[in-house]
Protein backbone atom coordinates (compact mmCIF):
# COMPACT_ATOMS: atom_id res chain seq x y z
CA UNK A 1 0.00 0.00 0.00
CA UNK A 2 1.03 3.95 -0.41
CA UNK A 3 3.02 4.97 2.18
CA UNK A 4 2.04 8.61 0.91
CA UNK A 5 -1.12 9.73 2.45
CA UNK A 6 -3.77 12.91 2.01
CA UNK A 7 -6.29 13.06 4.25
CA UNK A 8 -9.73 15.40 3.02
CA UNK A 9 -12.21 15.70 5.82
CA UNK A 10 -15.86 16.45 4.16
CA UNK A 11 -18.50 18.27 6.59
CA UNK A 12 -21.03 17.32 4.83
CA UNK A 13 -24.53 16.83 5.96
CA UNK A 14 -27.14 17.90 3.07
CA UNK A 15 -27.40 14.39 1.50
CA UNK A 16 -29.40 13.33 4.60
CA UNK A 17 -31.93 15.07 7.01
CA UNK A 18 -30.46 14.37 10.22
CA UNK A 19 -28.48 17.27 11.24
CA UNK A 20 -24.46 16.49 13.13
CA UNK A 21 -23.17 14.29 10.68
CA UNK A 22 -20.89 17.05 9.49
CA UNK A 23 -19.08 17.02 12.69
CA UNK A 24 -18.03 13.58 11.91
CA UNK A 25 -14.29 14.36 10.65
CA UNK A 26 -14.11 16.47 13.77
CA UNK A 27 -14.94 13.43 15.67
CA UNK A 28 -12.65 11.16 13.81
CA UNK A 29 -9.67 14.13 14.34
CA UNK A 30 -10.61 14.40 18.41
CA UNK A 31 -10.33 10.30 18.02
CA UNK A 32 -6.73 10.52 17.09
CA UNK A 33 -7.24 9.68 13.42
CA UNK A 34 -4.15 11.31 12.83
CA UNK A 35 -2.09 10.63 15.07
CA UNK A 36 -3.04 6.48 14.73
CA UNK A 37 -1.92 6.95 10.71
CA UNK A 38 1.50 9.37 11.39
CA UNK A 39 2.19 5.94 13.47
CA UNK A 40 1.46 3.86 10.50
CA UNK A 41 2.47 6.10 7.52
CA UNK A 42 5.75 7.83 6.30
CA UNK A 43 4.17 11.40 4.75
CA UNK A 44 0.75 12.41 5.85
CA UNK A 45 -0.86 15.31 4.87
CA UNK A 46 -3.85 16.87 6.62
CA UNK A 47 -5.46 18.74 4.14
CA UNK A 48 -8.09 20.16 6.38
CA UNK A 49 -11.74 20.08 5.09
CA UNK A 50 -13.56 21.26 2.46
CA UNK A 51 -15.93 24.31 2.22
CA UNK A 52 -19.76 23.01 2.96
CA UNK A 53 -22.42 25.67 1.78
CA UNK A 54 -25.20 25.59 4.96
CA UNK A 55 -28.75 23.86 3.88
CA UNK A 56 -30.50 27.56 4.43
CA UNK A 57 -27.28 29.49 2.47
CA UNK A 58 -30.03 29.31 -0.79
CA UNK A 59 -32.62 28.43 -1.39
CA UNK A 60 -32.36 26.53 -4.68
CA UNK A 61 -35.34 24.57 -5.75
CA UNK A 62 -35.81 21.96 -8.65
CA UNK A 63 -38.31 19.89 -10.35
CA UNK A 64 -36.41 16.70 -8.97
CA UNK A 65 -37.35 15.62 -5.51
CA UNK A 66 -33.18 15.75 -4.54
CA UNK A 67 -32.53 17.08 -1.38
CA UNK A 68 -30.27 20.07 -1.39
CA UNK A 69 -28.91 18.81 -4.97
CA UNK A 70 -26.93 22.02 -6.22
CA UNK A 71 -25.70 21.81 -2.87
CA UNK A 72 -24.65 18.48 -2.88
CA UNK A 73 -23.36 18.80 -6.50
CA UNK A 74 -20.70 21.77 -5.64
CA UNK A 75 -19.67 19.77 -2.43
CA UNK A 76 -18.70 16.76 -4.66
CA UNK A 77 -17.37 18.68 -7.62
CA UNK A 78 -14.75 20.36 -4.93
CA UNK A 79 -14.07 16.69 -3.35
CA UNK A 80 -13.81 15.54 -6.68
CA UNK A 81 -10.89 18.19 -8.05
CA UNK A 82 -9.28 17.49 -4.85
CA UNK A 83 -8.89 13.62 -4.60
CA UNK A 84 -8.06 13.66 -8.25
CA UNK A 85 -4.73 16.02 -7.48
CA UNK A 86 -4.00 13.94 -4.65
CA UNK A 87 -3.57 10.99 -6.44
CA UNK A 88 -1.71 12.46 -9.48
CA UNK A 89 0.98 13.12 -6.76
CA UNK A 90 0.86 9.80 -5.98
CA UNK A 91 -0.41 10.51 -2.46
CA UNK A 92 -3.53 7.89 -1.18
CA UNK A 93 -7.08 9.76 -0.05
CA UNK A 94 -8.41 9.26 2.56
CA UNK A 95 -11.71 11.20 2.79
CA UNK A 96 -13.79 11.33 6.14
CA UNK A 97 -16.86 12.03 5.69
CA UNK A 98 -19.28 13.35 6.25
CA UNK A 99 -22.81 11.70 5.09
CA UNK A 100 -22.79 8.90 2.14
CA UNK A 101 -23.47 11.35 -0.17
CA UNK A 102 -19.35 12.03 -0.65
CA UNK A 103 -19.25 9.23 -2.42
CA UNK A 104 -20.15 10.64 -5.41
CA UNK A 105 -17.20 13.06 -5.27
CA UNK A 106 -14.60 10.79 -4.20
CA UNK A 107 -15.40 8.37 -6.68
CA UNK A 108 -15.43 10.60 -9.68
CA UNK A 109 -11.95 11.89 -8.73
CA UNK A 110 -10.40 8.57 -8.03
CA UNK A 111 -12.10 6.91 -11.31
CA UNK A 112 -10.28 9.10 -13.28
CA UNK A 113 -6.78 6.95 -12.51
CA UNK A 114 -8.37 3.28 -13.12
CA UNK A 115 -9.38 1.73 -15.93
CA UNK A 116 -11.46 -1.22 -13.56
CA UNK A 117 -11.94 0.51 -10.46
CA UNK A 118 -13.00 -1.94 -7.61
CA UNK A 119 -15.56 -0.74 -4.88
CA UNK A 120 -15.85 -2.69 -1.45
CA UNK A 121 -19.14 -0.99 -0.21
CA UNK A 122 -19.37 -1.76 3.89
CA UNK A 123 -22.78 -0.62 4.52
CA UNK A 124 -26.14 -1.90 5.94
CA UNK A 125 -27.57 -0.13 2.32
CA UNK A 126 -26.69 -0.38 -0.86
CA UNK A 127 -26.65 3.19 -1.65
CA UNK A 128 -28.60 2.34 -5.45
CA UNK A 129 -31.58 4.33 -5.42
CA UNK A 130 -32.31 7.15 -8.00
CA UNK A 131 -34.93 9.56 -7.71
CA UNK A 132 -37.60 7.51 -9.03
CA UNK A 133 -36.47 4.78 -6.33
CA UNK A 134 -35.91 6.68 -3.44
CA UNK A 135 -38.19 6.44 -0.55
CA UNK A 136 -36.35 9.39 0.92
CA UNK A 137 -35.41 12.02 -1.64
CA UNK A 138 -31.96 11.47 0.08
CA UNK A 139 -28.33 11.59 -2.22
CA UNK A 140 -26.98 9.50 0.60
CA UNK A 141 -28.77 6.82 -0.61
CA UNK A 142 -27.45 6.74 -4.18
CA UNK A 143 -23.90 7.61 -4.48
CA UNK A 144 -23.63 3.86 -5.54
CA UNK A 145 -26.12 3.93 -8.42
CA UNK A 146 -24.73 7.75 -9.34
CA UNK A 147 -21.46 6.27 -10.10
CA UNK A 148 -22.72 3.47 -12.43
CA UNK A 149 -24.31 6.48 -14.37
CA UNK A 150 -27.77 6.08 -13.11
CA UNK A 151 -29.44 8.83 -11.96
CA UNK A 152 -29.66 12.79 -12.05
CA UNK A 153 -27.38 13.58 -15.19
CA UNK A 154 -25.65 16.71 -13.28
CA UNK A 155 -24.34 13.51 -10.50
CA UNK A 156 -23.58 11.08 -13.41
CA UNK A 157 -21.43 13.51 -15.34
CA UNK A 158 -20.05 15.20 -12.18
CA UNK A 159 -16.18 15.58 -12.70
CA UNK A 160 -17.20 15.73 -16.62
CA UNK A 161 -16.92 12.25 -17.01
CA UNK A 162 -19.44 8.56 -16.03
CA UNK A 163 -20.37 6.18 -15.34
CA UNK A 164 -17.03 5.95 -13.06
CA UNK A 165 -17.27 2.69 -12.10
CA UNK A 166 -18.82 -0.81 -13.61
CA UNK A 167 -21.63 -3.35 -11.79
CA UNK A 168 -18.70 -6.48 -12.35
CA UNK A 169 -16.11 -4.31 -10.12
CA UNK A 170 -18.31 -3.99 -7.18
CA UNK A 171 -18.90 -6.05 -3.45
CA UNK A 172 -21.42 -4.77 -1.47
CA UNK A 173 -20.85 -6.60 2.13
CA UNK A 174 -22.86 -6.13 5.28
CA UNK A 175 -25.92 -5.13 3.35
CA UNK A 176 -28.90 -5.79 5.41
CA UNK A 177 -31.54 -2.84 4.47
CA UNK A 178 -32.32 -2.89 0.90
CA UNK A 179 -35.41 -1.22 -1.15
CA UNK A 180 -37.22 -2.75 -3.96
CA UNK A 181 -35.81 -0.92 -7.02
CA UNK A 182 -32.42 -1.49 -4.55
CA UNK A 183 -32.63 -5.23 -5.04
CA UNK A 184 -34.00 -4.74 -8.56
CA UNK A 185 -30.90 -3.22 -9.66
CA UNK A 186 -29.03 -5.74 -8.03
CA UNK A 187 -30.46 -8.51 -9.92
CA UNK A 188 -30.35 -6.52 -13.02
CA UNK A 189 -26.68 -5.63 -12.79
CA UNK A 190 -25.66 -8.43 -11.47
CA UNK A 191 -24.19 -6.74 -8.44
CA UNK A 192 -21.86 -9.07 -5.78
CA UNK A 193 -23.34 -8.72 -2.18
CA UNK A 194 -22.68 -10.31 0.93
CA UNK A 195 -25.78 -9.83 3.12
CA UNK A 196 -25.77 -10.71 6.50
CA UNK A 197 -27.09 -13.48 5.47
CA UNK A 198 -23.90 -14.88 3.90
CA UNK A 199 -21.80 -13.70 6.65
CA UNK A 200 -23.67 -15.80 9.38
CA UNK A 201 -23.24 -18.47 7.29
CA UNK A 202 -19.78 -18.24 5.71
CA UNK A 203 -18.13 -16.08 8.36
CA UNK A 204 -16.06 -13.39 7.78
CA UNK A 205 -13.17 -14.72 6.99
CA UNK A 206 -15.01 -16.71 3.89
CA UNK A 207 -16.74 -13.73 3.00
CA UNK A 208 -13.68 -11.35 2.95
CA UNK A 209 -11.40 -14.28 0.89
CA UNK A 210 -14.14 -14.12 -1.85
CA UNK A 211 -14.13 -10.32 -2.05
CA UNK A 212 -10.60 -10.15 -2.71
CA UNK A 213 -10.12 -13.00 -4.68
CA UNK A 214 -13.30 -11.80 -6.98
CA UNK A 215 -11.64 -8.13 -7.29
CA UNK A 216 -7.92 -9.04 -7.66
CA UNK A 217 -8.89 -10.71 -10.59
CA UNK A 218 -10.14 -8.41 -12.10
CA UNK A 219 -9.51 -4.52 -11.11
CA UNK A 220 -6.29 -2.49 -11.18
CA UNK A 221 -7.29 -0.46 -7.93
CA UNK A 222 -10.17 -0.90 -5.36
CA UNK A 223 -11.49 2.09 -3.09
CA UNK A 224 -13.29 1.17 0.70
CA UNK A 225 -16.55 3.10 1.49
CA UNK A 226 -17.19 2.20 4.88
CA UNK A 227 -20.29 3.54 6.23
CA UNK A 228 -19.85 3.09 9.93
CA UNK A 229 -23.69 1.95 9.96
CA UNK A 230 -22.27 -1.34 8.59
CA UNK A 231 -21.61 -1.95 11.93
CA UNK A 232 -24.33 -3.10 14.85
CA UNK A 233 -25.72 -0.01 16.76
CA UNK A 234 -24.63 -1.26 19.78
CA UNK A 235 -20.98 -0.74 18.86
CA UNK A 236 -21.24 2.20 16.75
CA UNK A 237 -24.54 4.13 18.06
CA UNK A 238 -23.55 7.25 16.38
CA UNK A 239 -24.98 6.77 12.75
CA UNK A 240 -28.23 8.36 11.53
CA UNK A 241 -30.26 5.39 9.93
CA UNK A 242 -28.94 2.35 12.55
CA UNK A 243 -30.44 -1.07 11.73
CA UNK A 244 -29.79 -3.89 13.94
CA UNK A 245 -27.88 -7.33 13.19
CA UNK A 246 -24.65 -5.79 11.75
CA UNK A 247 -21.37 -6.85 11.72
CA UNK A 248 -19.80 -6.75 14.73
CA UNK A 249 -15.82 -4.67 16.06
CA UNK A 250 -14.19 -7.95 15.86
CA UNK A 251 -15.47 -8.87 12.50
CA UNK A 252 -15.12 -5.53 10.91
CA UNK A 253 -11.31 -5.41 12.58
CA UNK A 254 -10.73 -9.04 10.19
CA UNK A 255 -11.96 -7.42 7.56
CA UNK A 256 -9.49 -4.50 7.60
CA UNK A 257 -6.97 -6.81 8.98
CA UNK A 258 -7.30 -8.85 5.39
CA UNK A 259 -7.68 -6.43 3.01
CA UNK A 260 -4.42 -4.48 4.77
CA UNK A 261 -3.08 -8.07 4.10
CA UNK A 262 -3.87 -7.90 0.00
CA UNK A 263 -2.44 -4.83 -0.14
CA UNK A 264 -5.14 -4.18 -2.73
CA UNK A 265 -6.68 -1.33 -1.06
CA UNK A 266 -6.07 2.31 -3.43
CA UNK A 267 -8.54 5.14 -1.57
CA UNK A 268 -10.54 5.14 0.93
CA UNK A 269 -13.47 6.63 3.08
CA UNK A 270 -15.39 6.12 6.72
CA UNK A 271 -18.44 7.92 6.80
CA UNK A 272 -21.57 8.21 8.17
CA UNK A 273 -19.89 9.16 11.76
CA UNK A 274 -22.44 11.32 13.80
CA UNK A 275 -21.72 12.37 17.24
CA UNK A 276 -24.65 14.11 18.12
CA UNK A 277 -26.43 10.40 17.99
CA UNK A 278 -23.36 8.91 19.74
CA UNK A 279 -22.24 7.32 23.03
CA UNK A 280 -19.06 9.52 23.52
CA UNK A 281 -17.53 9.51 20.60
CA UNK A 282 -17.85 5.01 20.12
CA UNK A 283 -17.97 5.58 16.62
CA UNK A 284 -15.82 7.99 16.11
CA UNK A 285 -13.44 5.65 18.10
CA UNK A 286 -14.20 2.74 15.94
CA UNK A 287 -13.48 4.22 12.72
CA UNK A 288 -10.29 5.41 13.93
CA UNK A 289 -9.57 2.06 15.60
CA UNK A 290 -10.52 0.17 11.61
CA UNK A 291 -8.21 2.79 10.15
CA UNK A 292 -5.44 1.23 12.43
CA UNK A 293 -6.29 -2.12 11.35
CA UNK A 294 -6.63 -1.23 7.22
CA UNK A 295 -3.71 0.77 7.56
CA UNK A 296 -1.74 -2.48 8.97
CA UNK A 297 -1.66 -1.52 12.87
CA UNK A 298 -1.11 -5.64 12.91
CA UNK A 299 1.81 -5.57 10.32
CA UNK A 300 4.20 -3.65 11.87
C1 LIG B 1 -32.59 4.41 2.19
C2 LIG B 1 -32.79 5.64 1.32
C3 LIG B 1 -29.06 5.20 3.61
C4 LIG B 1 -27.10 5.52 4.40
C5 LIG B 1 -29.16 5.35 4.94
C6 LIG B 1 -31.51 4.64 3.24
C7 LIG B 1 -30.17 4.97 2.64
N1 LIG B 1 -32.27 3.26 1.37
N2 LIG B 1 -27.77 5.31 3.29
N3 LIG B 1 -27.93 5.55 5.43
N4 LIG B 1 -25.76 5.65 4.47
O1 LIG B 1 -33.29 6.64 1.81
O2 LIG B 1 -32.44 5.60 0.14
MN1 LIG C 1 5.05 15.43 2.75
MN1 LIG D 1 -24.22 4.32 3.01
MN1 LIG E 1 -25.73 2.97 5.39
Amino acid sequence: MIDKMSIIGVPMDLGQSRRGVDMGPSAMRYAGAIEKLQSLKQDIHDLGDIAIERPDSLQEQDETNLKNLPQVIRANEELARCVDTEIEKERFPLILGGDHSIAIGSLAGISRHYENLGVIWYDAHGDLNSSETSPSGNIHGMPLAVSLGIGHEKLTNLHGHGPKIKPENIVIVGARSLDPGERELIREQGIKVFTMHEIDRMGMPAVMEETIDYLTDRTDGVHLSLDLDGLDPSEAPGVGTPVIGGMTYRESHLAMEMLAESGMITSAEFVEVNPILDEKNKTGEMAVGLMGSLFGEKLK
